[in-house]
């Protein structure tokens, strides 16, 4: 007894330095070393005027110049990674019933692609915190202003009267239903277990209704008479043009409100905010300001949890966690976010797309946690709504997680959604410090990293939380276009930052330290780096295909500078890799995407950024698919990329593909036919870049000459490649 009270007097997190801190100093200073003598040998060895390469020489050395640089940004990762834990027991000794209130913001954006279903399954899973239930307010955000969303909601508020009283009871985890009746189909089997298959069936009935309702593309008379909600959609309303709809479907604060179990119910509200065609609507960045404010106005809670919709809880526990982080009485004040890992439960067993994102929830966010605090990136983050609200920190802050409830909660629920409506209109925000100085930003297509950086220039820090056991668990994507537009997506937003008023060495210079600016640009230099990669994948090979040497011969002693950088680099990343878990087939398929998405998506992005600084083209944003039919997700279950479709960014990779391919063959059988095996040892390395590229591509090829399934590579795919194939072989070596 007495040592529990003394344990309850402990810090409530802990943080824990990496151990191998040492050991990569010293390596890196080695590939340092490595990569100035590359460096040194390239300048002291251009070929003269007149000599054949000299240009694509000097390309090369750009090239390296640009590694070498970009290496150094991102050791910064490395350098001192910091690992969190926390002591939720003394938590709740100190502070059971001093909780603050917490609101859980929910968005979503369009019922095609995140289904209702989808949707309300995460709303349940955090519903069903392990958390004082009138502490809890759950906001659904409906960009999209959708019936049917609004329709789901409302079953699931009916469905939470029992399912939250059976979470507590039978101690269920995961608490988004779908997942859970899933996973435990054998306990389902047992005989005692009544009230679960009941509670099954339930959930089955509930999402059988949802689903019938979207397919017939209506919702019932008599269903609709339930509730005064279905009003709002009167014929006028369209997803780009309806006024603001905020309906409380469960209000925490009615006594008479209570589940199955007699328990109170956690506060439930849905919102579309109004959205005309003659405003711009600033994306999810909008939607979640508008959220922001009309939660002031119902509950008000200090602290927010952000969650995209396929993003469930798989910890009933983490807002606790989240908890141990700002109510620590010693360092919890400065803590303005605390970042949970994206995790996702349909990622095969070797990772065919590395969408698992493993490196950077395993290794980068651990390293800016030890310079200062994780980006944020827009899902599974804990916030103090203070710091969101765009509040400075100063030393004199007092970190209370109190928060008034707003005094317009004592009036009747209609009157609430009515102010709440008028702080959710298009108007709203003119003039207004709303998207600028406010809540997050507008203007930039990742508006949660660009918030997440103002935030620690504002003096806050930031805490990156992954427990052994994930708190969220999203839908990664599942094909292989889906991906590379995704990471289009984020390394063009990201690359607009760093060209804009934000670029961390500028913005960032004195509010946060060197090792987090080069952090935040390890990430903004993503679509930079497709030129630099791109020229490593074709230039070495042409020249190759010409029998022209780029790099040291083999007796050369510089060979080893090159084969030293390279070869540490590689072997680091296999072992790093087996260390995070990957599979040897997970870091084979781990190097093919980094090579995919540079040579595509990064090189779009950063196309596009450029096409949209000279005012040519408009941003818009692409949500990924979340579902896809059923012999596509077969394949995917089969690890079996998915090309199929005629797009631009397969031609690329199948011309870097078909162009490696045939230099190799043609150029080395050529050079040993006429010159004799001596000359394979300059030409050593541009064959083994070559070969490598090579391997790399079997699928492509595969997918190319050797599949008839409907994922194969499209036949005018192979036709726009073939023939930019020839165009290169036409480019004069020089
Ligand atoms: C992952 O999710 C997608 C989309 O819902 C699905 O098609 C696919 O089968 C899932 N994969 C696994 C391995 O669960
Ligand atoms: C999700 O939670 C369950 C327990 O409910 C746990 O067994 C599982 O490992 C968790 N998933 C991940 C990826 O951590």
């Amino acid at each position: 007894m007495e040592e529990e009270q003394r344990d309850g007097l402990g810090p409530l997190f802990e943080s824990r330095r990496g151990k191998n801190w040492v050991f990569h100093r010293v390596f890196s200073f080695c590939v340092f070393v490595g990569i100035v003598l590359v460096w040194v040998y390239r300048a002291t060895h251009v070929p003269s005027r007149g000599e054949k390469g000299r240009w694509a020489w000097i390309g090369l050395f750009g090239a390296e110049v640009w590694f070498g640089f970009y290496w150094v940004l991102t050791q910064s990762l490395r350098w001192n990674p910091i690992y969190r834990c926390t002591f939720k027991h003394r938590l709740s000794q100190r502070f059971e019933d001093k909780l603050p209130r917490v609101d859980v913001f929910v968005c979503t954006a369009d019922p095609t692609i995140e289904p209702p279903v989808m949707v309300i399954n995460t709303v349940l899973s955090v519903m069903a915190y392990d958390y004082p239930a009138e502490k809890l307010s759950v906001y659904l955000s409906d960009d999209f202003g959708s019936k049917f969303t609004f329709y789901a909601l409302l079953e699931a508020s009916i469905f939470a009267r029992s399912w939250l009283p059976f979470c507590r009871k039978f101690k269920v985890e995961p608490r988004s239903p779908a997942v859970y009746f899933s996973e435990s189909s054998k306990i389902l089997d047992d005989p005692k277990t009544e009230e679960r298959v009941r509670m099954k069936k339930l959930y089955e009935e509930m999402e059988r209704k949802i689903n019938a309702a979207v397919a017939i593309g209506g919702i019932s008379e008599e269903m609709q008479k339930q509730h005064k909600g279905f009003a709002e959609w009167t014929s006028m309303v369209s997803s780009r043009n309806h006024p603001a709809i905020v309906q409380v479907l469960i209000d925490g604060r009615d006594q008479t409100e209570c589940d199955s179990g007699g328990c109170s119910l956690p506060t439930l509200v849905y919102m579309a905010r109004e959205k005309r065609p003659e405003y711009h609507h600033n994306f999810k960045a909008g939607a979640m300001n508008a959220l922001l404010r009309v939660s002031s106005e119902i509950s008000n809670g200090p602290v927010i949890l952000n969650v995209d919709c396929d993003m469930y809880s798989n910890n009933s526990e983490s807002v606790r966690d989240a908890l141990c982080f700002f109510m620590d009485e010693e360092k919890g004040r400065e803590i303005a976010y605390v970042q949970f890992p994206q995790n996702f439960d349909n990622v095969t067993k070797n990772d065919l797309y590395a969408s698992s994102l493993k490196f950077i929830s395993d290794v980068d966010f651990h390293g800016m946690d030890g310079h200062g605090g994780p980006l944020y990136i827009g899902s599974g983050c804990f916030h103090r709504r203070e710091s969101l609200c765009g509040k400075k920190y100063s030393e004199a802050y007092k970190a209370e997680l109190r928060g008034d409830r707003p005094s317009i909660a004592q009036s009747n629920v209609y009157t609430l959604e009515e102010r709440a409506k008028n702080l959710a209109t298009c108007t709203y925000e003119e003039n207004s410090q709303w998207g600028k100085e406010m809540g997050l930003k507008y203007g930039f297509p990742v508006e949660d990293v660009i918030t997440g950086l103002s935030i620690q220039c504002k003096g806050w820090k930031s805490v990156y939380y992954n427990p052994q056991r994930k708190g969220f668990l999203g839908v990664a994507p599942s094909t292989l276009s889906q991906t590379l537009v995704q990471h289009k997506r984020w390394s063009e937003g990201d690359f607009q930052i760093f060209l804009s008023k934000y670029c961390p060495f500028i913005y960032g210079h004195g509010r946060i330290s060197l090792g987090l600016q080069m952090c935040y640009s390890t990430y903004f230099f993503w679509a930079p780096n497709s030129l630099p990669i791109l020229y490593y994948a074709i230039v070495p090979a042409l020249f190759l295909f010409n029998g022209i040497s780029l790099f040291p011969s083999l007796s050369s002693l510089w060979f080893i500078s090159f084969a030293f950088v390279a070869g540490a680099s590689f072997i680091y990343s296999i072992v790093e890799c087996l260390c995070l878990g990957y599979t040897l087939q997970g870091w084979w398929n781990e190097q093919r995407i980094w090579l995919f998405k540079r040579t595509t998506s990064y090189l779009f992005a950063l196309v596009d950024t450029f096409l949209k600084l000279l005012g040519v083209t408009k941003s818009a944003f692409i949500i990924t698919a979340k579902v896809v039919d059923e012999e596509v997700s077969k394949r995917y279950e089969n690890e079996m990329m998915e090309f199929g479709s005629s797009s631009p960014m397969f031609v690329i990779l199948t011309t870097i593909a078909m162009l490696n391919l045939l230099c190799l063959a043609i150029g080395v059988k050529r050079m040993v036919m006429d010159e004799g095996v001596e000359i394979l040892d300059s030409l050593l390395l541009q064959i083994l870049i070559c070969g490598l590229i090579v391997l790399i591509n079997a699928p492509v090829y595969q997918a190319l000459f050797l599949r008839s399934d409907n994922g194969r590579m499209p036949t005018n795919v192979m036709f726009a490649s073939a023939f930019l194939v020839l165009i290169a072989y036409m480019i004069p070596m020089v």
